[in-house]
């Protein structure tokens, strides 16, 4: 095979963009992710790879047989809404260079390019949906439940995905073949830059929940209400909004963010009847995330109660931080010239499996630093460095399998 990274990237630069926001929005079984979906088949199956997709739509594909023992990568092909070209598909075409040379080198044993559906969690909600049903981590029922924006349920859309929604849930035997699963993926941040090398090996995961927070109160006239005595929703939530970043500044090491915003109805001339915002917080200490979140609950029923309205807080997922094995972690460093060993803010589906397999990440650097928006990066010189670092990470843990 000839293809490079920087290739593969090439091919599928198309498929996704986003005009009004810039960059892509690739939600799980869109049109845009199922044609990644199929690009990815493809190759593989040119690969001579045995392709699976199994009943939680995890993609599986196989060298060497389908069976225990398997040393797995891969990573997701979704996006966040206006993300960023390589946060995901960069593993996925890594991947698929990186068994290139293995085939080349003539290395046997068995092993699996993985692609897991909806690790934004943008369309449902719920990152690592596709890693948290294979493990267990969330319950079957809760997951077809989950509706997108427009009301249809994660159900539905694996229905229309070719799937049947009914066998979505924990997959032990299909788990049990991996024996080390390793994700490569870009850097969300500016370690490697500082370090001035082009591949990481993580470290760690910082731990991650999310929380939706719905403030309702009187939907009226904007032109026939005075502004005594109105209950506006969109209010309380733009205060709590500045008490998150008020509150989250005080914590050392703390990331609280409302990137979304959903008022009911929506109109400019309208007094919204209630608006959802949605939090996400991280901090590397559970403890702190939880004493947090505490204090921005206090401050949204302080908001709600200021403008006459009432607020519903929802946990929707908590991931606590994730410590990867230092032994597999520091081979795989010392297997790459002393890669840095780097942390990481951003929840990987190698942070759901890490529980339930042998797990690394490698890290590849990403010049601005940038991502889940346009602006994220990668050298084509960088990314090919990362597939090769990776096959050689493969090829150690075949050859120890
Ligand atoms: O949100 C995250 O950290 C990841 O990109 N899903
Ligand atoms: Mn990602
Ligand atoms: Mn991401």
């Amino acid at each position: 095979m000839t293809d490079t990274v920087a290739s593969l990237m090439a091919e599928i630069a198309d498929v996704g963009t986003d005009p009004s926001r810039g960059g892509y929005s690739r939600p799980v079984y869109s049109t845009a992710e199922l044609d990644l979906r199929s690009w990815f088949v493809e190759h593989a199956e040119r690969r001579g790879l045995d392709v699976q997709t199994d009943r939680n739509g995890i993609i599986w594909a196989w060298s060497g047989g389908v069976g225990e023992g398997a040393v797995v990568t891969g990573s997701h092909l979704d996006s966040v809404p206006g993300g960023g070209a390589y946060d995901g598909p960069l593993g996925v075409a890594s991947s698929l260079v990186a068994f290139d040379r293995l085939a080349e080198r003539g290395v046997p044993g068995r092993r699996a390019i993985a692609v897991f559906p909806e690790e934004e969690g943008s369309r449902f909600g719920l990152a690592c949906l596709g890693s948290r049903l294979l493990t267990g981590a969330i319950d079957p029922d809760r997951a077809r439940t989950l509706t997108d924006a427009d009301g249809t349920t994660f159900a539905e859309a694996t229905r229309r995905a070719g799937l049947d929604p009914a066998r979505l849930g924990p997959d032990l035997e299909t788990l049990a073949r991996i024996a080390t699963f390793v994700e490569l993926h870009v850097e969300q941040g500016l370690g490697l830059v500082d370090h001035d090398r082009p591949v990481a090996v993580a470290s760690s995961i910082l731990g991650h929940g999310r929380w939706r927070i719905g403030f309702t109160g009187e939907g009226n006239h904007a032109g026939t209400t005075l502004m005594s005595g109105r209950r506006d929703p969109m209010v309380a939530a733009a205060v709590l909004i500045s008490d998150v970043q008020r509150l989250t500044r005080r914590v050392p090491d703390a990331r609280a963010t409302v990137g979304r915003l959903v008022p009911t109805p929506g109109g400019t001339n309208v007094i919204a009847s209630h608006v959802d915002v949605w939090l996400d917080v991280r901090h590397p200490d559970d403890a702190v995330t939880r004493i947090l979140v505490a204090e921005i609950e206090a401050a949204a029923k302080a908001a709600a109660a200021e403008q006459d309205c009432t607020v519903v807080i929802t946990e929707e997922s908590f991931s606590a931080t994730v410590d990867f094995d230092p032994v597999l972690r520091d081979r795989l460093a010392d297997l790459l010239d002393d890669a840095p060993r780097l942390g990481t803010g951003a929840g990987h589906d190698a942070g759901i499996l890490k529980d339930h397999v042998s797990t690394a990440m490698l890290f590849v650097r990403n010049p601005t630093g940038v991502s889940h928006a346009p602006g994220e990066a990668v050298e084509d010189a960088d990314a090919e460095t990362g597939a090769e670092a990776l096959a050689d990470g493969l090829e150690a843990l075949l050859g120890a399998s």
